[in-house]
């Protein structure tokens, strides 16, 4: 419709005297771009306060605890402190959940299983939160990506929350963010906190190091099953769970589970005072999946009754500061200009054989002492 604000006039493409019924199109001229009004933004997030954020989660507000995730896993400096404000708040209600670590190669139906666990937990009116760690995720994204719809009945409950990993980022940066999520979690009141973890690389320490039971979820093969498991893993392992016995693979998975209580057998335990054992479960038809939270529970119970989860976390805890710690002091030395100019001055000597090794790493010490440990100025 025309307004009398504008100018209407024909394009130069019509040929003179055509009718409007041929071309009705008519042409506006523009609106000059001081004239124009702003447009409202058309959404512009809240910035909470760290209060507002403590608060909310302690009311149980689901949208406030996504927020607080949110500006945990940031990377911007500005967030960082806000971040902390809200873990030093929530901190008080924290750790009375239990924390459950669940890994096992890709395909062993670790979110499969999760989700038939979970969404039984939530029937019997418990609240579960299920966090992925995965800093290895820039490689593996779609495993994770894929973990909500994997697990849609439970994400459909009103009493469970699912959060995929943080992306990217440092094995510190993520570990950080995992464990400081783990707790919001708990100060919300979810009293399960099941933490997914792909077994590759460095993840099931990381995770090891960040809960109270740690199962494997392992597969059944063509009789070769132990062949790829590294023994190690086992060692960290509270419970083995051959997976999926159900269907013509129940035999293999009875066989398979033979198979590792043999191994663990002549394994340390774990957990002190605890004996590793495995199981089998289907996620499919849910045979032996409440049996294996049986075992969890009562490996919580033996672990309260004996000081040992106390001690355990605090543990945790004190290795979580080193780490930090030993981080930090690592990035301080390393990004140093001044210690990268002298690691290139001893790798030409090296490269042309006129220094010993020991005399090299003895310049680096040298030059780190002087740049790094300086008397502070006064
Ligand atoms: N027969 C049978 N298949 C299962 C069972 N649990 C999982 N699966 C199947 O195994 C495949 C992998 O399951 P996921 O739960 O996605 O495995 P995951 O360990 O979480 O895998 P990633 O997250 O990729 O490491 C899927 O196709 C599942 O349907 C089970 O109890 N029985
Ligand atoms: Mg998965």
């Amino acid at each position: 419709m025309a307004n009398e604000n504008y100018d209407i006039y024909k394009p130069e493409w019509i040929p003179e005297g055509a009718s409007n019924e041929q071309y009705p199109g008519f042409v506006m001229t523009g609106v000059n771009v001081q004239d124009a009004k702003p447009r409202k933004p058309i959404h512009k997030p809240k910035n909470y306060t760290a209060q507002e954020l403590i608060d909310g989660i302690l009311n149980k507000n689901r949208m406030l605890l996504s927020k607080a995730i949110t500006i945990i896993e940031s990377n911007a400096p500005k967030h960082f402190e806000l971040g902390q404000e809200i873990i030093k708040g929530i901190l008080p209600y924290t750790g009375n959940s239990i924390r459950v670590g669940i890994t096992g190669v890709p395909g062993a139906g670790k979110s499969t299983f999760i989700e038939a666990l979970g969404s039984r937990l939530c029937e019997q009116g418990k609240n579960v939160a299920v966090l992925a760690v995965d800093p290895s995720s820039s490689i593996t994204k779609g495993s994770i990506l894929g973990d909500k719809t994997r697990m849609e009945t439970l994400s459909k409950q009103p009493n469970a929350f699912i959060r995929p990993s943080p992306s990217g980022g440092t094995l510190g940066g993520v570990t950080r963010k995992s464990r400081e999520t783990m707790l919001l979690c708990e100060a919300f009141g979810y009293d399960i906190i099941l933490v997914e973890t792909v077994g590759v690389g460095q993840n099931e320490i990381t995770v090891r190091s960040m809960v109270d039971f740690f199962l494997m979820v392992a597969l059944t093969g063509a009789g070769d099953d132990l062949q790829g498991i590294k023994k190690g893993i086992m060692e960290i392992a509270d419970a083995i769970l051959v997976n999926k016995a159900d269907g013509d693979n129940k035999r293999k998975a009875l066989v398979a589970r033979a198979d590792y209580e043999q191994v663990l057998h002549y394994l340390r335990p774990a957990t002190e005072g605890w004996v590793t054992k495995a199981y089998t479960c289907s996620s499919y038809t849910g045979e032996g999946v409440l049996e294996m939270w049986d075992v969890i529970e009562e490996f919580r119970a033996m672990m309260v009754n004996s000081g040992r989860l106390e001690k355990r976390r605090k543990d945790q805890t004190l290795e979580w500061i080193n780490h930090m710690t030993e981080e930090h002091v690592h990035n301080l030395v390393f990004n140093n200009p001044q210690v990268i100019a002298a690691m290139a001055d001893v790798e030409k000597l090296i490269r042309a054989d006129q220094i010993s090794a020991t005399m090299a790493a003895q310049n680096l010490i040298d030059k780190i002492e002087e740049e790094l440990c300086k008397p502070a100025e006064k």
